[in-house]
């Protein structure tokens, strides 16, 4: 049963969203670069440094056993909330960002030669291009680019002919710069009929929706704590055994080790293996703490909420003269890129932020996204739970204002 959020209590426990900027209320419209954080998050931070901040996997001491649960608490936690098959399949990370690279770097090493390819999407943050190009340049492999059609939409058709020579094939679910959700269920079939593995870039999707990685069946997905209500600093890499067994370590260093001698040095079980040297310890609690805090509220209702935000801002947005969509997929979540004829993102983006209101301009780190379009960029309002209808009324105002200023 999917239950209306009550908004006006939801918004009590994120004390930033009372901000004023330029004494205007602060509307607060970039949730897809980073999402604000609730008290409880803040709270969990707080305790942790006040109560039991110690080295976790180390001490004898009380402490360190104190923070060396909480942490592996933690990971218990998003392995259910992604509903991993065992928690030791949930690698702390900085960040979607890391969780790239150390897939491309540990499976490229291993697995990528001459002649082979790693297939994108034309919809690609750039941290899922360039850790993929570095790898290949070193291995003598290339990139190959599932292309988009002008609203957005992967052509998912052209897939079994790309498939030629891919070893590994990595997509985003959400589009950070378009909102497009993507047939990423129809990707990884069609890459496991030719036992090609497929990484998930799943940065713009967990803070919106349900992601089960059993169901799906994917074997590497990537996400980052700060854009799902966490601290900054802590994300997840979800990989399957087989390929955290098989893969070579990451990074070297203390604990992804078993035993060290200068003659040679035997490595531990995953996850610990892909983690050397201290982890973010209170990140890792901050955001067990934030998926507390929407399985609290629920996940049908928050992408109920959001789902019709979205509708009534199309609509809104649609009828503002000159108004012209950048990636209009049916199936959307999370943002809306647009531009307003004759003006340029950036100086729309200033006069909103004159008026209180936060938009992110620019690429968005998918310039060929922006080369696709012919654009230099877009305006990007991209939503949470706790924004609310009357926000949307304000962004329409604020941008019939902007174009009158502009124009
Ligand atoms: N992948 C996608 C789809 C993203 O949207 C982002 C960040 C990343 C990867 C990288 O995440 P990080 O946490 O490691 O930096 N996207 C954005 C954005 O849209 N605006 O600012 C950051």
């Amino acid at each position: 049963m999917v239950a209306e959020l009550n908004i006006e209590k939801i918004r009590k426990d994120f004390p930033i969203l009372n901000t004023t900027v330029y004494g205007k209320k602060l509307v607060y419209l970039d949730n897809a670069a980073t999402s604000q954080k609730p008290q409880q998050v803040i709270d969990a931070l707080d305790t942790y440094y006040k109560e039991y901040n110690s080295n976790v996997h180390r001490g004898v001491h009380h402490l360190s056993q104190r923070a060396t649960n909480a942490y592996e608490a933690s990971r218990v936690k998003i392995a259910q909330h992604i509903n991993a098959a065992h928690s030791h399949e949930v690698i702390f990370t900085r960040g979607t960002t890391e969780g790239i690279n150390l897939v491309a770097a540990c499976f490229g090493k291993k697995y990528l030669n001459p002649g082979d390819y790693v297939l994108v999407s034309a919809m690609e943050h750039h941290s899922n291009i360039v850790p993929w190009q570095m790898i290949a340049e070193e291995k003598g492999a290339g990139l190959k680019v599932i292309p988009m059609d002008k609203n957005g939409v992967l052509q998912i058709d052209t897939l079994p002919a790309l498939l030629e020579n891919v070893k590994i094939v990595a997509v985003n679910y959400i589009s950070n710069s378009l909102g497009s959700v993507n047939p990423i269920r129809e990707i990884i079939a069609m890459a496991h009929e030719r036992d090609i593995p497929v990484l998930i870039d799943a940065a713009q999707a967990v803070p919106h929706m349900k992601v089960d990685v059993q169901e799906l069946d994917v074997d590497f997905l990537a996400f980052s704590g700060h854009k799902v209500y966490g601290p900054t600093g802590i994300g997840v890499l979800y990989g399957k055994t087989k390929w955290l067994d098989d893969l070579p370590p990451y990074q070297g260093g203390g604990d992804m080790i078993k035993t060290v001698t200068f003659a040679k040095t035997t490595y531990n079980e995953p996850p610990f293996k892909f983690e050397a040297g201290t982890p973010d310890i209170s990140g890792a609690v901050g955001l067990a703490a934030a998926l507390d805090y929407i399985n609290e509220i629920g996940l049908e209702n928050i992408a109920q909420h959001e789902h019709e935000l979205i509708k009534y801002a199309e609509e809104k947005l649609a009828a503002i003269e000159g108004f012209r969509f950048i990636g209009n997929s049916p199936n959307r979540a999370g943002a809306i890129s647009f531009m307003i004829e004759g003006l340029h993102p950036f100086d729309v983006g200033e006069l909103l932020d004159k008026q209180g209101i936060a938009v992110r301009t620019g690429h968005h780190c998918t310039e060929p996204v922006m080369d696709f379009f012919g654009i230099p960029g877009t305006i990007r309002a991209s939503f949470a739970f706790y924004n609310t209808f009357e926000e949307i009324d304000t962004l329409v105002a604020a941008l019939k204002k902007a174009i009158t200023i502009l124009k």
